[in-house]
C-alpha cells in the first residue's frame, strides 16, 4: 500500500514537475480567455489524407495499414474544390466565432508546409499547397480567430520510441530517440507559431497515449507562450489540467459529466472550459456515417454548454475534395438561424447563477439572468433563491411579461403552454 501511495506520487510529482510549474499568464493570456468564454462557440475541423479513405481519422491504426502502404495515401489527396472563403463563411454563418483544425493528426502527416519533414501536404500531395495558409488568412480577413489542433501522438515517427497504446502496427523500426521526437515537436510548433500570424491556441490530444512519459511540457508550453504569450494551450488528456495550460477541454461530455469512459479521471478545473463534439460519430470523414445529430440537439448542448459555463466546439470532417458535406452545412445554417435570433443570451455570458437542472439551465449576464427551459416537464419551474431580488420575469422571445412568486424557497414561474418553445423556451430575469 505505502509502495503504492508512493508510486502515485511520484507519478503525480513527475508529471506535474514536467509541467510549467511557475506559469503566469500573460495579461494578453488573461484577456485571450475572456474572450473566448465570451466566444462560446467554434467550428472544430479534422481533415488529412486520411480523408480519402472515408473511414475516420484513425484508419492507420483500424485498419492496421503499415507506414509503407500510408505513404500511398497523399498521392490521393488533391482538395481541388478546397475554398477557405466557404468554410469561414459556413462558421460564420452558424455563429462560429473561431476555428480549431487539425494541423497534424495521430498519423503525422502535415497539413501545412514543414521544413522539418517532407511527410507533409506541400512535398506528398499533387496539391501541393498549404491548406493552413490560406485558411489563416481568410480567418485574419473574417475575423474568426484559429486554433490549431496539434496531435502529440505520431504514428509516423521512428522517435516515437518507446510506442505507446497506439500505433504498434505501423511497421517502424524499434529504435529512435524520443528526445529527438519532442525536439520535432516543437520545431513544427514554432513553425505554427512563427508562420501563420496570430494563432489564438493550440489544442494537444494524444498525451493519453503514454501519458506516463516525460513529455517534457514545461519546454513546450514555455515555448509556446513565449512565442505568442497570448496564444492558449489546452491538451485533451482528460486529466485534471497541468500548470502551463490555459483552457481545459472535455470531449463528448459537458465538464463534469462521465458518459464516454475515457475521462474517469478528470475533474473540472478553474481554466475556461470547452466541450467538443462530432456532428455524427465520427470525427473525420466517414462515408457510411450517417449518425446525423439534429440540429435541436446540438443547439440544446450548446445552450446546456454555455449553462455549465464552457464554450462548444463541433466538428465536420471534410471530405476528400475539400467540400463540407451538404448534410452538416445544412445542420449548420439552422443552428446559425438560431443563434441569429437567440445569441445575445449565450455570447458573453457566464454559467448561473443557479447550477444545471433537469428542466434546464441559466446564462448571466450583467443584470440580466437568462432562464433556458429544455425540457420542460410541465408549466411551472423552480428555480432556487439565488440572492438576488427580481424585478421582471419576460419572454425572451416576444418580451411578454411572466407570472412568478418568490419567497426564500426560491423562484416559482408559470410559463403558459403557448409560449413552450421545443428546442429553448428562454425567459428573462431582470436582477
Ligand atoms: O484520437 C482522437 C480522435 O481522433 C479525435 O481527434 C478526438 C477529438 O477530440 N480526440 C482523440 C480521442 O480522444
Amino acid at each position: 500500500m505505502i509502495r503504492k501511495v508512493f508510486n502515485l506520487l511520484l507519478l503525480f510529482v513527475g508529471i506535474t514537475a514536467s509541467a510549467q510549474v511557475n506559469y503566469l499568464p500573460s495579461p494578453e493570456n488573461l484577456k485571450a480567455r475572456e474572450w473566448f468564454q465570451d466566444a462560446k462557440f467554434g467550428m472544430f475541423i479534422h481533415w488529412g489524407v486520411y480523408s480519402v479513405l472515408g473511414d475516420g481519422e484513425w484508419v492507420m491504426n483500424t485498419q492496421r495499414i503499415d507506414k509503407q502502404t500510408y505513404q500511398k495515401l497523399p498521392g490521393f489527396f488533391n482538395p481541388i474544390n478546397y475554398d477557405p472563403k466557404e468554410w469561414v463563411a459556413i462558421a460564420k454563418a452558424a455563429g462560429m466565432k473561431y476555428i480549431t483544425i487539425t494541423s497534424k493528426h495521430h498519423d503525422g502527416f502535415a497539413m501545412f508546409d514543414s521544413k522539418l519533414t517532407d511527410w507533409d501536404i506541400v512535398d506528398r500531395t499533387p496539391y501541393k499547397k498549404d491548406v493552413l495558409k490560406m485558411l489563416a488568412d481568410e480567418c485574419k480577413k473574417e475575423g474568426i480567430k484559429l486554433f490549431f489542433y496539434h496531435s502529440q501522438l505520431d504514428w509516423y515517427q521512428e522517435n516515437y520510441i518507446p510506442r505507446g497504446n497506439t500505433g504498434q502496427t505501423a511497421g517502424r523500426p524499434d529504435k529512435g530517440d524520443w528526445y529527438k521526437y519532442l525536439d520535432f515537436m516543437d520545431g513544427q510548433l514554432t513553425e505554427l507559431l512563427t508562420n501563420y500570424g496570430e494563432i489564438a491556441g493550440i489544442w494537444f490530444d494524444g498525451h493519453w497515449d503514454k501519458k506516463d512519459s516525460d513529455w517534457r511540457l514545461d519546454k513546450t508550453y514555455g515555448l509556446i507562450h513565449k512565442l505568442q504569450p497570448g496564444c492558449m494551450v489546452g491538451s485533451n488528456h482528460h486529466l485534471t489540467p497541468f500548470p502551463g495550460e490555459d483552457f481545459q477541454m472535455f470531449e463528448k461530455d459537458l465538464p463534469g459529466q462521465k458518459t464516454t469512459g475515457f475521462n474517469q479521471e478528470q475533474t473540472v478545473g478553474q481554466l475556461p472550459l470547452e466541450t467538443c463534439e462530432t456532428m455524427n460519430n465520427s470525427w473525420g470523414f466517414n462515408l457510411q456515417d450517417k449518425n446525423y445529430k439534429s440540429a435541436k440537439n446540438l443547439i440544446q448542448y450548446i445552450v446546456k454548454g454555455a449553462g455549465h459555463n464552457s464554450n462548444f466546439l463541433l466538428n465536420v470532417g471534410p471530405m476528400p475534395d475539400g467540400k463540407i458535406q451538404p448534410e452538416f452545412v445544412t445542420t449548420l445554417k439552422e443552428i446559425g438561424a438560431w443563434m441569429n435570433k437567440n445569441g445575445e443570451t449565450i455570447y458573453g455570458t457566464r454559467g448561473g447563477p443557479v447550477s444545471p437542472r433537469s428542466w434546464g439551465v441559466t446564462t448571466q449576464k450583467g443584470n440580466k439572468v437568462y432562464v433556458h427551459i429544455l425540457n420542460p416537464e410541465d408549466n411551472n419551474i423552480l428555480i432556487p433563491d439565488f440572492g438576488k431580488k427580481i424585478k421582471s420575469i419576460t419572454t425572451y422571445k416576444s418580451g411578454a411579461k411572466i407570472k412568478y412568486k418568490q419567497d426564500s424557497f426560491g423562484i416559482v414561474i408559470t410559463v403558459p403552454e403557448e409560449m413552450i418553445d421545443e428546442t429553448d423556451t428562454i425567459l428573462v430575469i431582470e436582477i
